[in-house]
């Protein structure tokens, strides 16, 4: 076995990628994604209840670093831990990565749910640092958690760890949220075209607001369009991005069709944060990273965020001669709409409960995760075709483009179908859900609310802990359950939460729906 990850949904066999990762992550890289991770592990021990600002970030940053689909950069990592090493902490001396994989199985399973769920929420804290707000409770609990990798602690001691990783999962999204309305206004409700102009133009991709208003700001009046790609999408609704007139529309659709649709591309590409795949040499000139991203040989724009080099690429490939239309995915058309935040719905509550209350709307189903390239997540697709017309459906995160392009029709004015953002805004799902809840006089659990999850990578699975911490039941997911879980500890999730694996639309509405 020459590496060993199983933290994503496409590990091989649903058991682990040993010899070379789906995700194109070759051995090497893995390794040292494990190294940097020991690393990380003797930072926190060594640190918490002592953290500076620099070891905030280096832990915050190295453990974004290793979310699946990332940073594919041997010499990024080993840069990385070098400026680790000058700390003084060098690795874990009582545990390396390869003692925490061959565990006993449920040891390894509960662990795995920390380490992986910590990894997702550095992604979240990541974001909301940038944009200058903190959280001394959500920083903290990285040490606490890292430190636990190396205790020996009881299943039931790592299942209240995994508890408390949920639990501050939520302080750090509130924290998130409270970031991007205020650094960007209160999403609103925007249609946003997916064709795309003549001209030049830069596609820009994965989750990073900041960078795309940094972006927004170098190029006005240079005469470049911008289009958001996958999960950028959602950018469209914050008044404060959508005041620039370039930001012109979506290019193309999730993230694992990138090798497709980034094929003859007259523009250059900037991906944010994850998620990247093996760049294609087809393109390969005309992909850009920033922050914590990176690929080999790729350019790739340091903290100065100076967009110069991306600018000019722009300019050189020049756009398309004429309107480029965008091909409909699903049978839809060429318009996504964004921008139901919970603001937005909020604002409408009265109207909502009154829907409510007459029978106009009978479930709310909370559709949304990530998406990856299995055909077996055409299961979202069909689930929301099917779904009856008095019904709801809110969405957030990649998952949305099977079924985003879809007029499915309105209930009373509102449209049946809500795009409520990234999978970085599942805050806004949560807290509609208690405002329903209180309006209702009722549990979260007793609403006509159902989630149908659909997870890939551990941003998904630390939103999941989040629910779970909450007390949210009777959760369905798919398409697989995490190879990480094991039979015993999944038990105990579906004896507490009843938490279901997704069979067939079909099946699961009538279930639901009785
Ligand atoms: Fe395999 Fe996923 Fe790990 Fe990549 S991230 S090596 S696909 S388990
Ligand atoms: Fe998507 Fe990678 Fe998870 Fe943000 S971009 S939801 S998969």
């Amino acid at each position: 076995m020459s590496m060993f990850c199983f933290q994503c949904e496409q590990t091989v066999n649903n058991k682990g990628c040993t010899v070379n990762g789906a995700c194109g992550k070759k051995s090497d890289t893995a390794n040292l994604q494990d190294s940097l991770t020991s690393n990380l592990i003797a930072l926190a021990s060594a640190y918490n209840g002592k953290n500076t600002q620099q070891t905030d970030k280096l832990i915050i940053e190295g453990l974004f670093i290793t979310i699946t689909n990332t940073n594919f950069d041997n010499d990024f990592i080993k840069n990385f831990r070098g400026e680790i090493e000058k700390m003084g902490v060098k690795n874990v001396e009582k545990m390396d990565m390869n003692s925490l994989w061959t565990e006993n199985e449920d040891i390894r399973s509960l662990k795995s749910m920390i380490l992986f769920g910590l990894r997702g929420m550095a992604a979240y804290a990541h974001h909301a640092y940038v944009l200058g707000k903190k959280n001394d409770e959500v920083t903290a609990f990285f040490y606490k958690g890292l430190s636990a990798m190396t205790e020996n602690l009881s299943a039931d001691e790592l299942l209240a760890l995994v508890m408390e990783v949920g639990n501050v999962n939520l302080a750090c999204m509130e924290m998130l949220d409270n970031a991007n309305t205020t650094a960007y206004g209160t999403p609103v409700p925007t249609k946003v075209n997916c064709d795309i102009e003549a001209g030049p133009f830069i596609v820009v991709t994965g989750h990073d607001l900041h960078d795309l208003k940094l972006l927004l700001d170098q190029t006005e009046g240079k005469g470049i369009n911008i289009y958001t790609h996958s999960e950028m999408l959602p950018a469209h609704g914050y008044p404060e991005l959508k005041k620039y007139s370039h930001l012109k529309g979506n290019f193309g659709t999730a993230w694992h069709a990138q090798q497709k649709e980034f094929i003859d591309i007259p523009a250059p590409v900037l991906f944010t944060t994850n998620c990247i795949m093996p760049v294609l040499k087809n393109y390969s000139d005309r992909i850009f990273t920033t922050s914590i991203v990176a690929y080999p040989n790729m350019t790739h724009i340091g903290d100065d965020k100076d967009f110069t080099l991306v600018i000019e690429k722009a300019l050189e490939l020049g756009g398309y001669k004429s309107l480029h239309k965008a091909v409909s995915i699903n049978g839809g058309g060429n318009t996504m709409t964004t921008g139901f935040g919970h603001g937005t719905i909020l604002a409408v509550a009265d109207t909502v409960i009154n829907a409510v209350k007459q029978g106009d709307i009978k479930q709310f189903f909370l559709v949304g995760g990530c998406d990856g390239d299995k055909s077996d997540r055409s299961y979202y697709t069909e689930f929301v075709k099917q779904s009856p017309k008095d019904t709801i459906i809110l969405t957030l995160g990649c998952a949305k483009y099977r079924f985003n392009d879809l007029n499915i029709g309105e209930i009373g004015g509102l449209p049946r179908l809500m795009d409520m953002g990234q999978c970085n805004d599942a805050y806004g799902a949560i807290k509609v859900a208690i405002a329903l809840s209180e309006a209702f006089e009722c549990t979260v659990n007793e609403l006509p609310l159902s989630l149908v999850l659909s997870w890939y990578e551990q941003k998904a699975v630390c939103i999941l802990l989040t629910l779970l911490s909450l007390g949210i039941k009777n959760i369905l997911i798919g398409p697989s359950l995490p190879a990480f879980i094991s039979p015993n500890i999944l038990n105990a999730l579906i004896e507490k939460f009843n938490l279901t694996p997704t069979s067939t639309p079909e099946a699961d509405l009538k279930n639901i729906l009785g």
